[in-house]
């Protein structure tokens, strides 16, 4: 039996009774005064001309939309190292319009006129370059639908605050088509040295962020990338131009890139060495945890929601693995006592976000709100116990526990992780 038909086996009524008792609720509201009394009168907007066009040139969305913005994380020590979560718990599919990206960024984000922009090739190759971006667009592109993920998503290793919403908890994850020329392209035009191993990026901001990266995730489709959803990168996404490592942790996705340099070892720069380790219980630190693993998370109902009667309800949320495709997602609504396999929403991409669905009939009673995610390799999204038993609480980055929404009698919906 497919999750489909038992949500169809609900029943045209049961869906419709929340919404017809909305219509009430609205012509008695303040719609009442617009709408007229009856239901479907002919409001104000179809009696006028709408606006005419360009009116702004570039789209913006519907002034009524002004609540789904990014959000600041925690206050930052300086007002330029900082960062913003995705609004996930407004948003619908699987793209993330570029203007609700999340954003991190160590030292703010540069104004980089593209006609001045370089990129330098040199290292251990047989033919050091100096690219314009006029030469970067002739090369042969390629596009991809990638999620990037901040490391430091999902700061709950010693548990969360209960007002947390998902923007809080899961917002530095967000999603899109990238656009631009594979690395191995570039690196190939430049001919590696046979002791090539590793290579340097190098963003152009005032951080100038380093990371060095193995050949092996160089050759997996890392691109240099010009795009996002159709037009160029956003300032704040790394424009001109940027590395995107799918699967890989946001950090290593060098923005505003400059520079590409080939060796045969790591670098050891700051953001590998003292930044972006992982502590463990004995006091070791593990180094270069590039993988993003299996995550999933509701993100509705979630975190700050407010369910007003009982009866029907889409579980909806969002499922992703570093490693390649998801290939089930379960649900839980009693805290993990018994979970419901969700309904996967195509295209399930690699290395890509993927949405999910369940039915759900809320009684009114306590509920305990949960998804696991398993990737084609057959990872299992761990409980948060199980990651603890091993990593210990001393990390900072790399939490992909399950994730618990709390639902009260009352209908509020809160963290409980
Ligand atoms: N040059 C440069 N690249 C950078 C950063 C930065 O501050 N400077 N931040 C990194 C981090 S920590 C992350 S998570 C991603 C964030 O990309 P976004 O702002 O496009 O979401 O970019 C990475 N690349
Ligand atoms: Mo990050």
């Amino acid at each position: 039996m497919s999750v489909a038909s038992s949500g169809g086996r609900l029943g045209r009524r049961q869906f419709l009774s929340g919404a017809a008792a909305g219509l009430v609720a609205g012509a008695a509201g303040p719609a009442a005064a617009q709408q007229g009394s009856g239901p479907l009168q002919v409001p104000v907007w179809t009696r006028e001309q709408g606006e005419g066009i360009a009116s702004p040139a570039y789209g913006v969305p519907s002034a009524f939309e002004k609540s789904v913005i990014r959000k600041p994380r925690t206050p930052p020590k300086f007002p330029t190292a900082a960062s913003t979560g995705t609004p996930l718990q407004h948003l619908h599919g699987i793209i993330t319009p570029a203007g609700l990206h999340y954003e991190r960024h160590h030292a703010g984000v540069p104004a980089i006129d593209p006609e001045q922009h370089r990129l330098v090739i040199h290292g251990l190759v047989e033919r050091p370059l100096i690219l314009t971006m006029n030469d970067i667009a002739r090369f042969p592109s390629v596009s991809r639908l990638w999620f990037l993920e901040c490391s430091g998503n999902t700061p709950q290793w010693t548990g969360g605050s209960a007002k947390w919403t998902v923007q809080e908890t899961h917002g530095l994850i967000s999603c899109s088509e990238w656009t631009g020329v594979r690395l191995s392209t570039l690196l190939d035009e430049v001919g590696l040295k046979p002791e090539a191993r590793w290579v340097l990026a190098e963003g152009a901001d005032g951080a100038a962020m380093t990371r060095s990266i193995p050949l092996d995730v160089v050759l997996d489709e890392a691109l240099v990338a010009y795009a996002q959803n159709g037009e160029h990168l956003r300032p704040e996404q790394g424009y001109p131009l940027r590395l995107v490592l799918p699967g890989i942790e946001g950090n290593m996705s060098i923005k505003w890139l400059r520079r590409l340099k080939v060796g045969d070892q790591p670098f050891q720069s700051r953001e590998e060495t003292s930044k972006y380790t992982d502590l463990m219980p004995d006091g070791t630190a593990r180094q270069f945890t590039f993988v993003m693993e299996t995550k999933s998370v509701i993100t509705s109902p979630s975190g700050g929601h407010q369910l007003r009667e009982k009866g029907f309800y889409e579980i909806r949320g969002l499922a992703w693995s570093g490693r390649g495709r998801i290939r089930s997602v379960d649900v839980s609504t009693d805290g993990g006592a018994t979970w419901r396999p969700a309904e996967l929403q195509e295209p399930v991409l690699s290395r890509c976000l993927t949405r999910f669905r369940v039915p759900w009939t809320w009684d009114g009673g306590p509920a305990l709100l949960q998804s696991r995610a398993v990737d084609e390799t057959g990872y299992v999204q761990p409980s948060r116990q199980q990651l603890v038993d091993v990593r210990g609480v001393n990390s900072q980055y790399h939490f992909n526990g399950i994730q618990t929404w709390k639902v009260a009698p009352s209908g509020e919906v809160t963290n409980a992780a």
